[in-house]
């Protein structure tokens, strides 16, 4: 019998504590053995070498006893059982992926092993495990046991053991969104993705829908109540193509961007690549020791490649982060800000792949190009509707000015984005005669969002000024942020006048089409058409 010489990581989600949600990009990461070799299972393994992989299924049991808080027809199915069955089932049906786990199977054992060869789901009531300590915060953990040799062994990296425990002393799982408990669909689904050998993600947006935080399945938080997790972001699918490809599959959708990050000319480990559609984070991952990344899984399309400083060193065991650079962008021949070339359009075909897309970036001690700006006068001039722009706070008290030209009778907006560790801006907007007309700091502090934005409708055309300071004076790494000027589209299609244009203004102008009002302007088809245009641009 062969000898496993193991090494065991763990993975954990925690609820979600605001004092704690310190909003940081950060994309995929596959967990990597020491030798940077990959952690998964290998469904090419033989029953007698790797008993808990069967004909290119990983096997799982879970504890008979299942969970007293969700209700289950007793022999195996209903309830929790058949949560679990759907939360594997989120990440097999993939179609990019090879993934694939057998249907579940009961078992009388609750011990954990980390050696026993046997994947075990237990839901811990009373801490026999040990592993929940009082105060732990912790939900649900999986422990990972996978074989450790020279770089080169052929096994290196390969998963022997994974179980999962849920912590049912300290938690309430339900089966609904309930607001006092945990969504066990929500919190399965992330284990499962620890159980293929992901580590945690952290990008993040704010979501148009609610202003709150758009998480993907993988980020480390949840909060009672919360279910969005329970479905997979193309972040997450990025992850487990990277592990479990399905070459054939994967090349019909999708293609993949490598390269490398050097910070003034050296190599740079733990560095954010992220890949953005428009301005929207889509998938991205994280740079190994030697510099270079790979995503996976990215979906054709055109796309914005963007170095991102990573999460606190204490949220992410397994890297050293570089927090001390920031991307690079210059000023065009007429003043105007624009992306630099490490962000040009990389169009991204199907079955393709785009390497040497390379960074080299400047230490944070460099001011990035639009320093100095710390005063109307010496304001950054920038279009609306252009790229986003990286800002830094550099020195304590640092402001950032920018300026830009808005038409009258348009909508507006001022908004900043992925913000990392540290970043709490404020924005002061100024009218063109330089009073001051709108301040705002959080887009929505209870749902910890933390990026500022103001919109609005100049009655007439002119220059606009934003100033941008920190809430909290902080500056250097970690104090990063993306900012954008956005036209919104015409004052006159907001029906409801929320300074937004989207369904809701849809429904009403086509109500008001429907049913003119007598002697009032009658809205036509062509105006909803335009409607429609102005929301899909
Ligand atoms: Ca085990
Ligand atoms: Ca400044
Ligand atoms: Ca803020
Ligand atoms: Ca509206
Ligand atoms: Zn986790």
């Amino acid at each position: 019998m062969k000898t496993i010489i193991a090494r065991v990581a763990t993975a954990s989600l925690t609820v979600l504590a605001l004092s704690w949600l310190v909003p940081a990009t950060q994309a995929y990461i596959p967990i990597r053995t020491e030798n940077e070799n990959l952690v998964r299972w290998d469904l090419d393994e033989q029953p007698e070498e790797q008993p808990n992989i069967i004909e290119g299924s990983v096997e799982f049991f879970v504890s008979r006893r299942g969970t007293p808080d969700i209700a289950d027809n007793g022999d195996g199915t209903g309830g929790e059982f058949d949560i679990l069955r759907h939360a594997f089932r989120a990440w097999e049906e993939q179609p990019a992926t090879k993934v694939d786990f057998n249907d579940l199977k009961l078992t009388d054992q609750t011990a954990v092993s980390g050696t026993d060869q046997t994947n075990l789901i237990v839901f811990d009531e009373n801490n026999r495990t040990g592993l929940f300590p009082r105060g732990t915060g912790v939900i649900a953990l999986t422990v990972l046991t996978f074989r450790h040799e020279a770089y080169d062994g052929d096994l290196d990296g390969h998963l022997v053991d994974a179980d999962m425990i849920f912590n049912g002393r300290d938690f309430t799982f339900s089966e609904n969104v309930i607001p006092t408990r945990m969504n066990l669909m929500a919190v399965a689904v992330h284990e499962v993705g620890h159980f293929c050998g992901l580590d945690h993600s952290f990008l993040q947006t704010t979501n148009p829908a609610d202003d709150a935080l758009r998480l993907p399945t993988m980020y480390p938080f949840i909060d009672f109540g919360d279910d969005q997790q329970a479905s997979l972001d193309t972040d997450d699918i990025g992850g487990v193509i990277e592990l479990y490809p399905d070459e054939e599959v994967d090349a019909l959708f999708n293609g993949r961007i490598s390269g490398l990050v050097e910070i003034d000319g050296t190599a740079a480990a733990g560095v954010n690549v992220v890949a953005y559609q428009g301005e929207t984070p889509v998938v991205g991952t994280v740079t190994t020791m030697d510099g270079t990344y790979r995503i996976f899984g990215v979906p054709a399309g055109p796309y914005f490649l963007r170095t991102q400083i990573i999460a606190p060193p204490f949220l992410i065991n397994s890297l050293e982060a570089r927090l001390d650079f920031h991307s690079q962008y210059f000023i065009q021949d007429a003043g105007i800000a624009g992306l630099s070339t490490d962000a040009s359009t990389v169009t991204i075909a199907a079955g393709k792949r785009r390497g040497n897309l390379n960074f080299d970036l400047l230490p944070d001690s460099v001011p990035d190009f639009f320093e100095p700006n710390d005063s109307s006068a010496q304001a950054t001039l920038v279009t609306p509707n252009g790229g986003s722009m990286i800002h830094q706070f550099y020195f304590p008290g640092d402001e950032d000015w920018v300026r830009f030209i808005a038409q009258g009778g348009m909508i507006h907006e001022v908004v900043t984005n992925n913000l990392d560790v540290t970043a709490d801006p404020v924005l002061e907007l100024y009218a063109p005669d330089g009073s001051l007309l709108a301040v705002n700091d959080d887009i929505h502090f209870a749902a910890g969002n933390l990026a500022a934005r103001i919109r609005f409708t100049p009655a007439v055309t002119g220059q606009y000024s934003v100033r941008i300071t920190d809430a909290a004076n902080f500056f250097g790494g970690g104090t990063s942020f993306e900012f954008r000027v956005r036209e919104i589209g015409a004052a006159a299609l907001d029906a409801n006048g929320d300074n937004a244009l989207d369904t809701s203004d849809l429904l009403l102008l086509s109500r008001n089409w429907r049913q003119p009002a007598k002697g009032g302007p009658t809205a036509t088809s062509e105006t909803l058409l335009d409607l429609l245009a102005v929301l899909h641009r």
